[in-house]
């Protein structure tokens, strides 16, 4: 099989009898940069942008966490933008398939800057003089009665002034928002070559995996949490990114 083929996502191309749960797993990790450029619109613009804005973000002698890193994305774009800033990033996820190549990928593009790699659940890990902490496409995995604490948290591991990036697949104010939405956010997948048997296959996977909520729940949310300064700062169809500060 040529690279190019072995790195495709193809995992839902064949009808499946039955549809698990979507899991982080082996299969995923191997095709997972193809399937986030294919599914998430923007997504490599977000991950520039969180970059170049780390540039005056990332204070010196800080902690960068970069929660549900998957393979270390957003830590690699921080690290590139940041060079000279003398602070410790830190990755974590709980899939150990995640974790193996994240690891490598980090050794093999900047090797003299060490990024901190745990594979651990981010419900569990401290968090303490944060200058940013990015939660990119990780709470909509959460459980809904877990996410109030998680924020909390963050908001008390940032230092006076850091900053927390919070990106999400949101849902819609109402049903014609929605219907609108879906429309041109399947139109994506297809344009990028999902077929409809992918498109359907992979939304029954994700049904019960990933709840997305609305605008409003995450900004009253983060308000919640003690968050000021919240504001939406990038958005393409209903993924949303939302910058907020302590
Ligand atoms: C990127 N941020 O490329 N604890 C730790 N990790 C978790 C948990 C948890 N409780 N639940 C899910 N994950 C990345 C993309 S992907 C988004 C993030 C997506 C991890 C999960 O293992 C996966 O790697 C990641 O969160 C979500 O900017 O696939 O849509």
């Amino acid at each position: 099989m040529k690279k190019d083929q072995q790195t495709t996502d193809r995992l839902y191309t064949k009808k499946l009898s039955s549809i698990d749960d979507f899991k982080f797993d082996d299969a995923v990790a191997g095709v997972f940069p193809d399937m986030l450029k294919r599914s998430i619109p923007g997504y490599s613009a977000l991950i520039n942008l969180i970059g170049t804005s780390s540039r005056v973000i990332v204070k010196p002698d800080s902690h960068v966490y970069d929660l549900g890193c998957s393979l270390g994305a957003v830590s690699s774009v921080v690290r590139n933008n940041c060079a000279g800033i003398d602070y410790n990033g830190i990755a974590v996820d709980s899939s150990e398939a995640m974790i193996n190549r994240c690891q490598v990928l980090l050794e093999q593009n900047n090797p003299e800057l060490k990024i901190e790699v745990v594979c651990d659940d981010i419900r569990n890990i401290k968090i303490q003089n944060a200058s940013l902490v990015v939660l990119n496409f990780t709470l909509q995995f959460i459980p809904v009665e877990n996410r109030m604490n998680l924020l909390k948290k963050i908001h008390s591991g940032l230092n006076p002034g850091g900053y927390f990036i919070l990106s999400e697949k949101i849902t819609s104010e109402n049903k014609a928002e929605q219907d609108n939405i879906d429309l041109l956010y399947e139109n994506f997948k297809r344009v990028n070559g999902y077929s409809e048997l992918e498109i359907s296959q992979k939304r029954e996977a994700l049904e019960n995996v990933l709840i997305p909520e609305t605008f409003s729940t995450h900004k009253n949310r983060l308000a919640a949490s003690g968050f000021k300064n919240i504001q939406k700062w990038f958005q393409v169809l209903n993924f949303v990114s939302i910058i907020a500060q302590k």
